[in-house]
């Protein structure tokens, strides 16, 4: 019965196509394909409210937890742990209509397809969409699902202060999810997120699917400058305390860092803030932030042992006061062998091309790694792009991805009856 069942069932694309539409409308970004939902504002909370009537439709049971994490539960033959997969439906403020919103809509789809072909599974089906994955807003990234796995503690979640001084409690309360279910939760049974590769690759090489070995380390800094604002065109160059001169000598080392390191180290200077910011003033203030990343652990802690002594010497020579703090450090995860070779298999049984890759991109999934068995599965990037509204994945690859991710939590859940 598994074998044949299992193979028997798809995913209906053209409705994945349109829920993502449908949910890509929610802060829809002028007439771009994108959407801006920064976590905990009103566009992620019509966003939440979208996605959790669309649970209640397919009769899902939905749990709100106390960091705003949504799981929605389709029950099995028994109780217990759930196969769970998901991702997030939070955005950077030039979202595309794929990041994180695929790996939750077709959760949604794969609950569909089972109702529709009358299979009921041993353990049950969850679907979960995470609080503030993108870190854009409240730092550090993967907020929701590091909370829930028990990385961080909710009490210290709740009092981040985000960018524009809002808190997250007070954020969660404002937009009514603020919910009752315990923090961290109890692990899965498993966890798959089906994902867009947000870079280049897969494009590149015409492949299908990525199979996602792992994601590599991430360290967000938020470093701040003082100076001294002065007269532009009275004050001579040695007299000046330049904080934006310094911003960008910052800027400046890290791009050159990464270069010096070689792929895939990578650096960016994503945030960069002055004041007072205008013409004719030598900036008093600067912050900016440093996003570093590399697969190599070590590597990693030796980008940031050379960024601090850079910043040091940078202080002395503009005479400028520099503090740093800390907004992210996750080191490099790699999922279980196991659940890889199980995606690779299937989507070779789907006679889907595919291959093995790393995430340079952060994920929920990476969160999910150390207390159950996880995977990722990857779909095309058109042309490598994304955070930006012109984000694009094409429709078959939309629906392999989601036939992948269907076949895997099938096998994971086990199909013990299948009801005409
Ligand atoms: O920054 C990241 O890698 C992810 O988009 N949060
Ligand atoms: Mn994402
Ligand atoms: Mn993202």
């Amino acid at each position: 019965m598994r074998g044949s069942t299992i193979t028997g069932i798809s995913i209906d694309g053209e409705a994945l196509v349109e829920r993502l539409a449908a949910l890509a409308s929610v802060g829809a970004i002028g007439d771009t394909d994108g959407a801006c939902r920064l976590a905990l504002t009103g566009e992620d909370r019509d966003g939440r409210n979208l996605v959790v009537a669309w649970m209640h439709d397919l009769g899902m049971d939905v749990s709100i937890d106390g960091i705003g994490n949504v799981v929605g539960t389709l029950a099995g033959a028994e109780p217990g742990p759930a196969v769970m997969c998901g991702s997030h439906i939070d955005t950077v403020r030039t979202g595309g209509r794929y990041d994180g919103n695929l790996g939750v809509l077709a959760g949604l789809e794969v609950v569909e397809a089972v109702q529709r072909s009358g299979i009921i599974t041993r353990w049950p089906l969850a679907v979960g969409f995470f609080t503030g994955e993108e870190g854009s807003r409240f730092a550090p990234d993967m907020l929701g699902s590091l909370v829930y796995t028990g990385g961080l503690a909710l009490e210290e979640a709740l009092d981040i202060v985000g960018t524009d001084g809002a808190v997250v409690g007070e954020e969660l309360e404002r937009i009514g999810y603020r919910g009752s279910a315990p923090c961290p939760s109890p692990p899965p049974r498993a966890f798959v997120e089906l994902h867009i590769e947000q870079g280049p690759i897969l494009f590149a090489e015409s492949i299908q699917i990525g199979v996602v070995t792992g994601v590599q380390g991430i360290s967000w800094s938020e470093i701040t400058v003082a100076g001294q604002s002065n007269h532009a065109g009275t004050t001579p160059m040695a007299m000046r305390r330049d904080a934006g001169l310094a911003a960008a000598r910052v800027a400046a080392f890290v791009h050159d860092l990464a270069g010096e390191f070689g792929p895939p180290q990578v650096a960016t200077v994503g945030r960069l803030e002055l004041h007072p910011n205008l013409v004719n003033v030598v900036a008093s203030d600067a912050v900016l932030t440093v996003d570093l990343r590399n697969t190599d652990e070590a590597l990693l802690l030796e980008a940031e042992a050379r960024l601090a002594a850079f910043l040091e010497d940078l202080a002395a020579g503009t005479g400028t006061g520099i503090t740093t703090r800390r907004l992210a450090r996750f080191a490099p995860v790699e999922f279980d062998p196991e659940m890889v070779a199980r995606v690779e298999r299937v989507a070779g049984e789907l006679g889907l091309s595919h291959r093995r890759l790393c995430s340079g991109a952060g994920h929920d999934a990476q969160m999910f790694a150390p207390v159950c068995p996880t995977a990722m599965v990857f779909v095309p990037s058109w042309e490598g792009i994304s955070h930006n509204p012109a984000e694009h994945t094409e429709p078959e690859h939309l629906e392999a991805g989601a036939n992948v991710l269907l076949r895997v939590m099938l096998e994971l859940a086990e199909v013990v009856e299948v009801r005409s």
